[in-house]
């Protein structure tokens, strides 16, 4: 029967995570009686987020929604023997939660959401929304993850890392020196925020290292584009009252290289944070990797920040070759107008994104930028 060979091949998904149990065993084990029976679950249908449609299906009180942002787990759980909580930092299988009763609870993430097979590298991750039951001592599992919007996610090991969740703005972190501004890294997160439906907002931090003439350039070309950008200095307290005023009562995230000075400006707009920086190694100009894992920090202005470790590279999580140009806002008003309706923008003849950068209307660098960025999605 259909039914059987399904639930074997469902079976050997959920194996592949329960091979390895180290840790989590015991204090998961406490909560297991309520879980679902494994083989109940009849579904042999892959679980991914590589789909562009968004989809539905539940299982015996499991949802998969399948999305652009990747596919998320929903169960149902009875919401009365729990309580709402926002996840404030995931580290090792221990989540800490903010919960409605504002204590922050330490907590296992019940089994069964790890178990049904995703491309997830994690299945919760800071900022997402979940129902937690709580134990003693401020010890809890984490029951359900909501859903999502706003996903900053990248691809670590062909698998979807999800940094942050639930985010309306992202503020590309970069630093005019110390390490030197890295364009093509920002033209990467720009991608993947307008693909995530994520406003990019682009920070340039330690101006005061450099002439600020020297950025406009620069600047010129991705505030033209409509993005607003912003030149900072948490060390000379430049730009941070505009910083402060753009954070307030949203939700957003810093990402960027290590040691560009994300931790040293939210402590500079947010005073008493008191989160850990240290200065970038001298002759390498590069970052120490001060911050280890994503935290989300509340803020007194209102709305919250979620700072995050430094990035060596950024790449692209389930992104096209083919949709790239359309996250791209100064090439994508060009492409309707090539010759060739598939026209990659490389090599054909009458492209109208080489004529505009031949004409000089289209920046040559983003243009650069593009083609690396189409060609390293077409490798993966
Ligand atoms: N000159 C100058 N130095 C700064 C500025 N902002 C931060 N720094 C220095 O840059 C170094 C790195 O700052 P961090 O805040 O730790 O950098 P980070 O981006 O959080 O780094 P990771 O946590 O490793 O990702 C520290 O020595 C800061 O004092 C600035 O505006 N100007
Ligand atoms: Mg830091
Ligand atoms: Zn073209």
């Amino acid at each position: 029967m259909a039914k059987k060979n399904k639930s074997k091949k469902v079976r050997v998904a959920f194996r592949k995570n329960r091979s390895k149990r180290v840790r989590e065993s015991d204090f998961t084990r406490k909560f297991k009686k309520d879980e679902l029976d494994h083989d109940q679950l009849t579904s042999g249908e892959r679980v991914s987020g590589k789909g562009d449609i968004s989809r539905k299906r539940t299982i015996h009180g499991v949802e998969l929604v399948e999305s652009d942002s990747g596919t998320t787990v929903h169960l149902e759980v009875d919401r009365t023997k729990c309580i709402a909580g926002r996840v404030l930092k995931v580290q090792g299988l221990v989540s800490e939660v903010m919960a409605e009763d504002e204590q922050v609870y330490h907590c296992a993430t019940r089994r069964l959401l790890k178990t049904l097979a995703t491309d997830q590298r994690h299945v919760v991750a800071a900022g997402d929304r979940v129902w937690i039951r709580t134990a003693v001592n401020n010890e809890g599992i984490i029951e359900s993850v909501e859903p999502r919007y706003g996903v900053l996610s990248r691809a670590s090991k062909n698998r979807q890392h999800v940094i942050v969740a639930n985010v309306d703005q992202l503020l590309i972190i970069t630093s005019a020196g110390q390490p030197t501004i890295k364009p093509n890294l920002i033209d990467r997160y720009i991608v993947t925020a307008e693909k995530a439906g994520i406003r990019p907002v682009i920070c340039i931090n330690k101006i005061d290292l450099v002439d600020p003439a020297d950025l406009q350039p620069l600047a010129g070309v991705y505030g033209q584009m409509g993005y607003e950008v912003l030149l900072l200095s948490a060390t000379d307290n430049i730009g941070i009252d505009r910083l402060r005023e753009l954070l307030k009562d949203r939700e957003s995230v810093l990402s960027g290289q290590s040691g560009v000075g994300k931790s040293t400006l939210l402590n500079a707009i947010e005073p008493g944070l008191q989160l850990r920086v240290a200065a970038v190694s001298s002759g390498t100009d590069k970052g120490r990797h001060t911050t280890t894992t994503a935290a989300l920090v509340p803020l007194s202005t209102g709305g919250d920040v979620v700072d995050t470790p430094g990035i060596r590279q950024f790449q692209l999580w389930d992104v096209i070759p083919e949709e790239v140009a359309g996250y791209f806002r100064d090439i994508r008003p060009l492409i309707n107008s090539c010759k060739f309706p598939n026209c990659s923008h490389t090599h054909e003849n009458d492209c109208a994104v080489k004529h505009a950068v031949a004409d000089g209307y289209l920046d040559t660098r983003r243009y650069e930028s593009f083609c690396q960025i189409q060609a390293g999605e077409m490798e993966n």
